[in-house]
């Protein structure tokens, strides 16, 4: 399900969300829908949510402060060109932030990276690769971090990476399909 800007509340796929996947924008979706992927493809139990650390700095603090009393273990966070959502949730909350660079339109998201990842000592932030990748990885790190106290993701995380394996194994030759 794709976040609304629209409501102000948390917009839940799940009852019991374990990983909050936020991002600045809808435009972000296209990217940060991979991190959603790979989170269904784990069973982790997620939300996602448009909160934009410019257009509603406010929605910002009150969802940072309070994701931890929710029950949430992680926050995913997104966002591209002055990309300040990650930095801006991770301080007002010590649940771990993932940050994704969304790759933007004039700087290819060297903006966003450079954005997220130059954060000052004190407050962390994990940083992601830019757009797709990033994305997918940080749901994969999200449900690591969630497999810790969870045995259940922690199997499903150990069959993800051995099929993986397994299918690079299965298909040595790079010319075929
Ligand atoms: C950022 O500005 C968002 O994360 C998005 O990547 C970028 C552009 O947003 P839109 O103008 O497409 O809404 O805050």
């Amino acid at each position: 399900m794709p976040p609304s800007n629209e409501s102000s509340q948390p917009s839940s796929d799940h009852p019991s969300p374990r990983v909050g996947v936020i991002m600045g924008s809808k435009s972000d979706w296209p990217v940060m829908e991979h991190a959603v992927l790979m989170l269904e493809r784990l069973g982790v139990e997620y939300e996602t949510r448009v909160v934009s650390a410019h257009r509603t700095p406010d929605l910002l603090f009150d969802y940072a402060r309070s994701a931890a009393e929710r029950g949430l273990q992680v926050i995913v966070a997104g966002a591209g060109g002055a990309a300040h959502l990650p930095g801006m949730v991770a301080s007002q909350t010590a649940l771990p932030v993932l940050g994704v660079p969304v790759e933007s339109k004039a700087l290819k998201g060297l903006d966003s990276l450079l954005s997220i990842a130059q954060m000052p000592g004190g407050v962390a932030v994990g940083t992601l690769a830019i757009g797709k990748a990033g994305a997918t990885n940080a749901g994969l790190l999200a449900a690591q971090i969630v497999a810790l106290q969870d045995a259940g993701v922690r199997a499903a995380v150990e069959t993800f990476r051995a099929e993986q394996t397994q299918s690079v194994l299965d298909n040595p030759d790079p010319r075929s399909a």
